[in-house]
């Protein structure tokens, strides 16, 4: 990692720091809500090979990451307890104008309910022993959870983000990231969103204001980096 990543609107981390050490993936809500078959996405009448395109991407990009001693790996789960006490009002009416309400009861059971079969990550990119997962019951990863304690902890100062949906978790928690200080990199095809002029353009959003969140780059561009052989 000595070059650091080519990525868009500028090499990252822009100064050169990244280590295994100091640096942590982030997978976003890879539930089977958002990209499995009776899911709450495919509920709602979206369609779900959007999302599940991040899957193959992420999970190669993710054992990259794994066989580098010290990597840092973090899980998400977008989530509510089972007597929803911890549901907003407003979250819920909102999501009762679709078809699938959340806390309803559906095909993989109550609709990002904890402990659900709709509510877990999938199978393809289950977490590994000693691998944090940080549930949380809004968009954004840091709301709520003890995600800025556990980084903060580790030493981590570069957030690559995958995941989905691009527009709304995975931008959500990039913004609270880039406004706590955290360098961040939006991984474009280890991202996807229910409309993919959604996905497009939350990818051209961070690219603003000489990167008004962050940067992005794809897959390869971070493997080339990992493995130091892009160049
Ligand atoms: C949404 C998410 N889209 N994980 N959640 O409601 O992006």
């Amino acid at each position: 990692m000595k070059n650091g990543i080519a990525a868009e609107p500028y090499q990252w981390p822009f100064d050169q720091t990244m280590t295994a050490e100091n640096t942590a993936l982030m997978i976003i809500d890879m539930q089977i809500d958002f990209c499995g078959d009776g899911g709450y996405v495919a509920q709602m009448g979206y369609d779900i090979s959007l999302t599940s395109a991040a899957i193959e991407p992420i999970r190669t990009l993710l054992d990259a990451v794994r066989s580098i001693p010290g990597f840092t790996v973090i899980h998400t789960r977008e989530g509510h307890r089972p007597d929803l006490s911890d549901l907003p009002a407003n979250k819920r009416w909102r999501s009762r104008q679709m078809s699938a309400g959340i806390g309803d009861e559906g095909p993989c059971g109550r609709i990002l309910v904890r402990g659900e079969p709709g509510w877990d990550i999938i199978p393809e990119l289950a977490p590994l022993p000693g691998e944090p997962i940080i549930d949380k019951p809004g968009k954004g990863s840091f709301y709520a959870t003890d995600l800025d304690l556990l980084l903060t902890r580790k030493g981590i100062k570069n957030i690559i983000l995958t995941g989905i949906t691009t527009d709304v978790c995975v931008h959500t928690t990039m913004r609270e990231a880039n406004d706590r200080g955290y360098e961040c990199l939006l991984v474009t095809d280890c991202t996807g969103a229910t409309d993919y002029g959604n996905h497009l353009a939350a990818i051209n959003m961070v690219k603003m204001q000489g990167g008004v969140f962050g940067a992005v780059a794809d897959s390869k561009s971070i493997m080339d980096a990992l493995t130091d052989n892009g160049k």
